[in-house]
């Protein structure tokens, strides 16, 4: 352990030790809180602000994302009118590209989360997939951040996957991703000595490739985890000028094997998101460009049952959502697919698609784009109670976010209206629908706020 991440173990394991535990926490009243909440505005959520990520393995059964799965064009519509869907993952090294379509059967019907050991089954990704895949993101009017393989394919066989993906899913594609998760290629693909500035020769190498056949290609990157890698591209990208986006991966835990991933970890706050989030969103400043978490989810190395497909996950998401959107991110992507346990949509077409917990967790949160946050100061509440006052056309929404197993009164500046939407459920590790229904409270500036639960008020 070096010591950047002594000192990380250490910080996490002091504010585990200090946050209050589901043992520790019985169903009493955590007491009174204060919200105050100012004029100043921060970040507007942008409309595209929610997507899904999803295997690049995926692709090598077409029927997939196609104009057929009627039921998944639901469920994406059903998560926002104007989503984003990113193709990656560790998948994406292992996949090649084939310039006419296969007959074989597809491998899968549907593919989940890939784990390093299920990451390396070859699969291929043909026209037929990428024509299906456009009639897709038409009928969802969704958009797509595509990942070509970087790390094990070779350059020619990237190129020709761009030059089809670019020509067929036209406007619908927002750029072009090299690689997944570069700082991992260190003792998989590369040798332990690679480092960002070898990531970067072999960055521009292909990206170089893609433009002499793709003259107006569009880039995004690093889509690793932590900082560094984004920071480094952000630091070159002033030698490019189709880089359009900067991203990174955001697992709030993992391994899932580890005793530390837990459903209590989950619930409480994450020491390192703030400063991760502000180096982020400084290299985005500097940069003047967008920031987007392409691939993430609560739970590396595939999720865990009984905590990533959970109630807890639900709330955690709403809220891991609305913390990158108050720190100015573009969007978020959650990883999923297949049966994989952190996915929001799981199963597959000649099985069933049906939601999990984390589903309706996005939803909450969609329900704020186009809304603008204030700046709000919350005393008094557990650290597992985070609440945002936002506007849109001079109306005023209150979130208020309890992931804490015990309720709390909240006094607010304004009373609210009689209208409000309230997602929560009978227990953190329920693995059923939660209760996420429209309700009726007293017009008043003390609220009830109940235990496990996400609320949005109109004020
Ligand atoms: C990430 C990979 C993704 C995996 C995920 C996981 O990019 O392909 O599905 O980890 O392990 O590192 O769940």
């Amino acid at each position: 352990m070096n010591r950047r991440e002594f000192l990380t173990t250490l910080a996490a394991t002091a504010a585990a030790t200090t946050l209050p535990t589901l043992a520790q926490s019985p169903a009493q009243s955590q007491g009174n809180a204060q919200l105050a909440i100012e004029s100043t505005t921060g970040p507007t959520i942008p409309l595209d602000f929610t997507g899904l990520s999803y295997e690049t393995a995926q692709l090598a059964n077409p029927a997939f994302f196609s104009a057929q799965n009627k039921v998944l064009i639901d469920l994406f519509r059903g998560l926002s009118p104007q989503g984003v869907l990113r193709i990656g993952g560790n998948t994406s090294e292992f996949t090649t590209w084939s310039p006419t379509d296969i007959t074989t059967p597809p491998p899968f019907d549907a593919t989940g989360p890939a784990t390093h050991a299920h990451a390396e089954i070859p699969t291929t990704n043909t026209p037929r997939a990428i024509k299906n895949l456009r009639a897709f993101l038409d009928a969802t009017n969704w958009t797509l951040i595509y990942g070509l393989n970087a790390a094990r394919g070779t350059i020619e066989n990237a190129v020709a996957e761009a030059i089809a993906v670019h020509e067929i899913i036209g406007p619908r594609l927002i750029c072009f991703q090299l690689g997944n998760e570069p700082a991992s290629w260190r003792r998989r693909y590369r040798p332990a000595t690679f480092t960002y500035a070898d990531y970067a020769k072999e960055w521009a190498k292909l990206h170089d490739a893609v433009v002499a056949k793709i003259p107006n290609a569009r880039f995004g990157g690093a889509d690793d985890n932590g900082t560094a890698y984004l920071t480094g591209l952000a630091a070159d990208a002033s030698h490019y000028h189709d880089i359009v986006l900067l991203t990174s991966h955001y697992y709030t835990m993992g391994p899932a094997s580890s005793p530390k991933s837990t459903l209590e970890r989950l619930l409480n706050p994450d020491p390192k998101l703030a400063s991760n989030l502000a180096t982020i969103m400084a290299a985005a400043r500097a940069t003047h460009l967008p920031y987007r978490m392409t691939e993430g989810n609560s739970c590396w190395d595939g999720g865990k049952p009984g905590v990533s497909d959970t109630l807890a996950s639900a709330l955690w998401c709403a809220d891991m959502m609305l913390q990158f959107a108050q720190a100015g991110a573009a969007g978020v992507n959650l990883h999923g697919g297949g049966e994989g346990f952190y996915t929001p949509i799981a199963g597959s077409p000649s099985t069933a698609l049906t939601t999990r917990p984390e589903y309706y967790g996005i939803q909450f949160a969609q329900q704020l784009t186009g809304h603008t946050f204030l700046k709000t100061t919350l005393t008094g509440a557990s650290p597992r109670v985070n609440a945002y006052a936002l506007e849109q056309h001079h109306h005023r929404a209150l979130v208020v976010i309890n992931k804490d197993d015990a309720p709390l009164t909240l006094t607010i500046p304004t009373r609210t209206q009689t209208k409000a939407v309230r997602l929560t459920g009978p227990a953190f590790d329920s693995k059923s629908k939660p209760d996420y229904n429209p309700i009726t409270v007293p017009r008043t500036t003390h609220l009830e706020i109940p235990a496990r639960s996400a609320t949005l008020y109109n004020l």
